[in-house]
């Protein structure tokens, strides 16, 4: 028997405040999360939906020092640019705070010192790196260098945003600091370590044998954390942006960013209910939600889960449906590179068109893999489906009532129904049915289907029971027709409100029926008939309600309309390999002296391929290859361990100089020489043919 919740808290990743609002973040976090507490309060629950700004940690002091000003400066700015995004999206938070809030600062300071005092945290020397010509301890997001799982060169000492890898400045290859460029040296300091490793087993018991039910990424991600055993983990850094440590021996360090941010939920709730938000966070009958990206998986499932337990007392999460990574146009979305779509810039683009925007990235959300959003499917998805079925359906009840009625809903006299009307409302619970069964399970794509399929229902009602053929014999059919065709309007006013809330809340302005309250937090209850329970009726409107002219739900997007948003896209592609020109330009070698065909017809160049790779032992630099040359199998050492790892060799097509006299290297015998070529950030490439052929293929 499924246990039954008092109350909802649904939390929602705090995004960092150092930059705006994209696609990315709505269709992985905030579309999702909005869909959930809209259903909740729908079905009369008491929901507490709790969000924030991070504002804390090294991204935040990183663009201050790019910017020439503070980080409260970036914070203030940023705050408010994406809570005002978030609230033009309609996302319903009851309260969207901040961690450089006062309330915060004292939550989690209090939070950390009742584990201090209790003896939860094991302080530790270490030797952390240091930038010398700052003469400042680098946080791991200030150390930038090569990431060993993925070879992208913009990694974090932290993660890795290429590949979402969590790393550690020392798995870096080639670690440089991010403000001075120095190489940094290795120094003593002093921090405070959650050891994670004594709440593995209870982790384990709790996760892997007590929420089999959480989504399979997400379940993965924590197994294979877990089952690769959990070390202790530094919940202070010697920075002077962050929540200082309350302690003695903490000057100038601060809370760790991810110790804090997460707080941020209890200090959120704390702010907006100050004296009833304990029943929320330490009552069992509470049922908590956390919605975020893949990349925050640890962080929810492992890490504030152990800080809760350790500190006691609190609920700990129901679920953690968090969501993959969404691409742009087949490519990463990506801040530096200007590769998204800004929220800021699409309501510009296109005003009171959210709805539209929240349907199509609902639609193709990151649910169980990263997907990929394209303006193309985004125009289909509005015209195939808002308009041409959705809308199109509203509009022709409307229309047909005014013109047949006046605008008024007709009566429909006992004993009028046909077996195709008692099909058809015997159709709309058992949707319903299917469509609360996957938003339960967070499985928001598939309700989102379930819920344009109740659209579909009234367009086939419609084309079967045609009201304008009928209309010239039988009046008193065509007013059964319509009026259970409005009343099935009136079902998916509430069915879309949590996918589609703008349009939901115009549909009922056009029938007349009272507005579902959903903005209203922290706890909202639907007043009147406009409620989830009652989804399946059709008496929501009474014969002889005049009901409000038609106003179209949706307007058709032109291919004009999308081709100026592929080519802004264009535009960035342009202005990024306009960059990497750039910086090519500083790395291009003047023209070597004049050759004739027989110097180069002397060297025999070649496809092969990588069959084994490994590194040559004490050298960071050599790895040691074994390739498919095509006309035998050999070893070449190559100088390409600080770019790519053995595991990235296997299977790749290269060119060779395969005559190239053999040599020496560190004891191996190497036999050839790969061709690579250095690209504007310094990198080694490769050479590699289009599409795979035949080893030995010679080149010439
Ligand atoms: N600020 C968002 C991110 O990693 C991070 C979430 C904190 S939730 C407590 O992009
Ligand atoms: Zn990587």
């Amino acid at each position: 028997m499924e246990k039954k919740f008092k109350r909802h808290l649904i939390t929602a990743a705090l995004p960092y405040a150092n930059g705006s609002v994209h696609i990315g973040h709505l269709a992985g976090v905030y579309v999702p999360a909005d869909i959930y507490a809209r259903f909740q309060r729908l079905k009369g629950e008491d929901v507490l939906f709790v969000c924030g700004s991070d504002e804390h940690g090294v991204p935040i002091t990183i663009k201050a020092k790019q910017l020439g000003c503070t980080p409260q400066d970036i914070v203030d700015k940023y705050h408010a640019i994406i809570k005002d995004s978030f609230n033009r999206f309609g996302i319903s938070f009851s309260i969207y705070s901040r961690t450089s809030s006062k309330i915060h600062a004292e939550t989690a300071s209090e939070f950390f010192l009742k584990l201090y005092k209790e003896g939860k945290f094991v302080a530790q020397e270490s030797e952390q790196y240091f930038d010398t010509a700052t003469n400042t301890f680098l946080a791991d997001r200030y150390i930038v260098g090569t990431c060993p799982k993925c070879g992208f060169e913009g990694a974090y000492g932290d993660q890795c945003e290429k590949c979402g890898s969590t790393l550690s400045p020392d798995e870096l290859i080639n670690p440089h600091s991010s403000i001075s460029g120095a190489t940094p040296i290795k120094k003593k300091t002093k921090h405070w370590y959650l050891p994670l490793d004594k709440y593995e087993d209870w982790l384990k018991d709790w996760i892997l044998n007590n929420h089999k039910e959480w989504k399979t990424n997400v379940y993965g991600q924590c197994k294979s954390w877990l089952d690769g055993g959990l070390k202790p983990r530094a919940v202070t850094r010697d920075l002077d942006w962050g929540i200082p440590v309350p302690i003695e021996g903490g000057e100038g360090k601060v809370l760790y960013v991810w110790f804090d941010a997460p707080i941020g939920y209890i200090s959120n709730t704390k702010e907006l209910l100050p004296n009833s938000w304990e029943k929320w966070w330490k009552s069992e009958d509470t049922h908590m939600v956390h919605f975020i990206g893949k990349d925050n998986i640890v962080f929810h499932c492992i890490v504030f889960p152990a800080m809760l337990k350790a500190h006691g007392g609190y609920v700990l999460p129901d679920n953690v449906p968090a969501n993959e990574f969404l691409n742009l146009e087949g490519d990463k979305i990506s801040t530096s590179r200007n590769w998204a779509v800004w929220l800021e810039d699409y309501l510009a683009d296109f005003p009171g068109q959210q709805d539209v925007l929240r349907y199509a990235l609902c639609a193709n959300a990151p649910e169980t893999k990263d997907n990929d959003f394209t303006w193309k499917d985004f125009q289909a998805r509005n015209n195939s489906e808002l308009v041409a079925i959705y809308g199109n359906f509203v509009n022709r009840s409307i229309v047909l009532t005014h013109k047949y009625f006046d605008g008024k809903v007709p009566a429909i006299h006992d004993g009028a129904l046909q077996k195709i009307d008692k099909d058809f409302i015997a159709s709309i619970p058992q949707i319903k049915e299917q469509l609360q069964n996957s938003l339960e399970n967070f499985r928001f794509r598939d309700a989102l289907k379930e819920a344009m399929n109740m659209a579909r229902l009234g367009n086939k009602y419609l084309t079967d029971t045609e009201p304008w053929k009928v209309i010239k014999t039988d009046k008193d059919r065509v007013a059964v027709i319509l009026n259970l065709s409005l009343q099935l309007c009136a079902n998916l006013s509430i069915v879309f409100e949590p996918f589609c809330p703008f349009s939901s809340k115009k549909l009922q302005a056009m029938l007349k029926i009272a507005p579902v309250n959903n903005e209203v937090c922290p706890t909202s209850k639907p007043d009147g008939l406009v409620s989830w329970a009652n989804i399946g009726r059709v008496d929501f409107l009474e014969a002889g309600h005049t009901i409000n002219a038609p106003e179209l739900l949706f307007s058709k997007i032109e291919d004009e309309a999308v081709l100026a948003q592929v080519q802004k896209l264009n535009n960035t592609k342009k202005a990024n390999a306009a960059k990497a020109s750039e910086a090519a330009a500083k790395v291009v070698t003047p023209q070597k002296a004049e050759c004739v065909i027989d110097d180069f017809d002397k060297m025999d160049i070649r496809t092969a391929t990588v069959l084994e790779a490994v590194k040559v032992p004490k050298t960071d630099k050599l790895l040691k290859l074994t390739i498919d040359t095509g006309i035998d199998k050999r070893v070449i050492v190559s100088g390409i361990a600080e770019y790519y790892t053995p595991e990235q060799m296997v299977g790749k097509q290269i060119c060779i100089l395969a005559n190239l006299k053999p040599r020496v290297l560190r004891g191996i015998e190497s036999k050839g020489m790969i061709l690579m070529a250095k690209d504007g950030a310094g990198k080694m490439r490769f050479i590699t043919p289009q599409e795979i052929i035949a080893n030995g293929a010679q080149i010439g």
